[in-house]
C-alpha cells in the first residue's frame, strides 16, 4: 500500500511523463514541418515512449491501492530555431526528469518504500540512456554544424532509429 506521500509523489511523475510526451509531440510536429521526416519520425517514437512511461507509473500507483491521477497539461513550446535547438531543449528537459526521478527515490527511502524504490530504478536507468542518447546527438550536430549533406544523413540515421516500434526502452 502507498503512502499518501509517494502517491502523490508518483503521481507528480506522472504529469512529468505526460508532458515529455506532449513536448516531444510538439518537436516532432515542427521537425515533419521543417521536411525533416527522419527527425519527426524519431520524436513521434520518443513521444510514444514517454507515453509508456506515463502509463507504467498509472498502473503501479492503481496496483498498489492508490489512484493515479491523469493531470491537465499546458502548451508545450512549438517554435524552435533550429534541429540543434530542439535537442539541446531535449536534454535539458531530460536532465530535469532525472532530478524529479532522483527525488522519488529520495523520498522512497527515507519513507522505507523499498517496493516503489526498486520500481523507480527502470527510471533511473531509463534517464541514464536517454541523456547519454541526447549527448550524442547534440555532438553528432556540433561537428555538422551547417552542412546540409551532414544534415541530411543525421535526419537519415535517426529515420533509421525510429524504424522499430515504441517499447519500454528509448526509441
Ligand atoms: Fe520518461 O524518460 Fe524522458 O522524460
Amino acid at each position: 500500500m502507498l503512502s499518501k506521500k509517494i502517491e502523490a509523489a508518483l503521481n507528480a511523475q506522472v504529469q512529468v511523463e505526460a508532458m515529455s510526451s506532449q513536448a516531444y509531440l510538439a518537436m516532432a510536429s515542427w521537425g515533419e514541418n521543417q521536411g525533416l521526416s527522419g527527425t519527426a519520425a524519431f520524436l513521434y517514437k520518443h513521444s510514444d515512449e514517454e507515453r509508456l512511461h506515463m502509463l507504467k507509473l498509472v498502473k503501479f500507483i492503481n496496483e498498489r491501492g492508490g489512484k493515479a491521477v491523469i493531470p491537465a497539461l499546458k502548451q508545450p513550446s512549438t517554435s524552435f530555431k533550429s534541429i540543434t535547438d530542439i535537442f539541446k531543449s531535449l536534454l535539458f528537459h531530460e536532465t530535469k526528469v532525472t532530478q524529479e526521478i532522483n527525488g522519488v527515490v529520495d523520498m522512497c527511502l527515507k519513507e522505507k518504500d523499498y517496493t516503489t524504490h526498486n520500481f523507480m530504478q527502470w527510471y533511473v536507468s531509463e534517464q541514464i540512456e536517454e541523456e547519454a542518447l541526447a549527448r550524442t546527438l547534440i555532438d553528432k550536430l556540433n561537428l555538422i554544424g551547417n552542412d546540409k549533406g551532414g544534415l541530411y544523413l543525421f535526419d537519415r540515421d535517426l529515420q533509421g532509429m525510429s524504424a522499430a516500434p515504441a517499447g519500454m526502452g528509448h526509441p
